[in-house]
């Protein structure tokens, strides 16, 4: 069934609609394409706001020096922030941070343990190396994290990002209005 889901996310992403839309700011690493549909949340988040990114696979485990080489080079190819996610022994991200000056944001992906080993893994860094983490499985917050940062320096960005945010406080409005149709005999608003 996961299977299915990865090969329908490849397809999509495969189809590079993103060729004219300039080089990729944010670059999204994953330690596996099991990693994908949740690291798909990021990528629709990014798309959405009109930020260029890219997205590939690997492994501090078993690509390490490909990881070395990617982080070692992605200030100079123009990325200005990395997200980084894997599951179980997660030492992707904290491997990236190691290796670059470029702020990375860590993804813990649900697995053994409710995510909680990759949490740690990702989170516990030694000073020095920092690799801010967001929850288990937070592809979505992680993006807009990115963006944030981007938006420091971009104001077509955080146009875009002031929207996005005051579209979350218009969902809460209206939750509040449904909220207010509820009867029950106690309930005083
Ligand atoms: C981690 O191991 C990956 O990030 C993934 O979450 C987990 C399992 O990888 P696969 O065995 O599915 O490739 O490195």
């Amino acid at each position: 069934m996961e299977k299915d889901n990865n090969t329908q996310s490849l397809h999509h992403s495969s189809r590079r609609e993103g060729k004219g839309v300039g080089l990729p700011l944010v670059s999204i690493i994953m330690g596996s394409t099991s990693d994908l549909p949740v690291m798909e949340k990021a990528c629709k988040l990014l798309d959405d706001l009109q930020v260029p990114f890219e997205v590939n696979a690997l492994s501090a485990h078993r690509t390490p020096s490909e990881v070395e080489a990617f982080a070692q080079n992605a200030k100079s190819r123009g990325i200005k922030v990395i997200i980084a996610a894997a599951g179980m022994a997660a030492a992707l991200p904290g491997v990236i941070a190691a290796n670059t000056t470029l702020p990375v944001i860590g993804v813990p992906i649900k697995g053994m343990l409710d995510g909680l080993d990759a949490m740690l893994s990702i989170i516990q860094m030694p000073p020095g190396i920092p690799v801010a983490t967001v929850g288990v499985n937070g592809a979505q917050n992680a993006a807009i994290l990115a963006v944030e940062m981007l938006a420091l320096s971009d104001e077509a960005i955080a146009d875009r990002l002031w929207h996005y945010k005051d579209g979350l406080r218009e969902k809460i409005a209206k939750a509040n209005k449904d909220l207010a149709e509820l009867k029950y005999d106690f309930k005083t608003n």
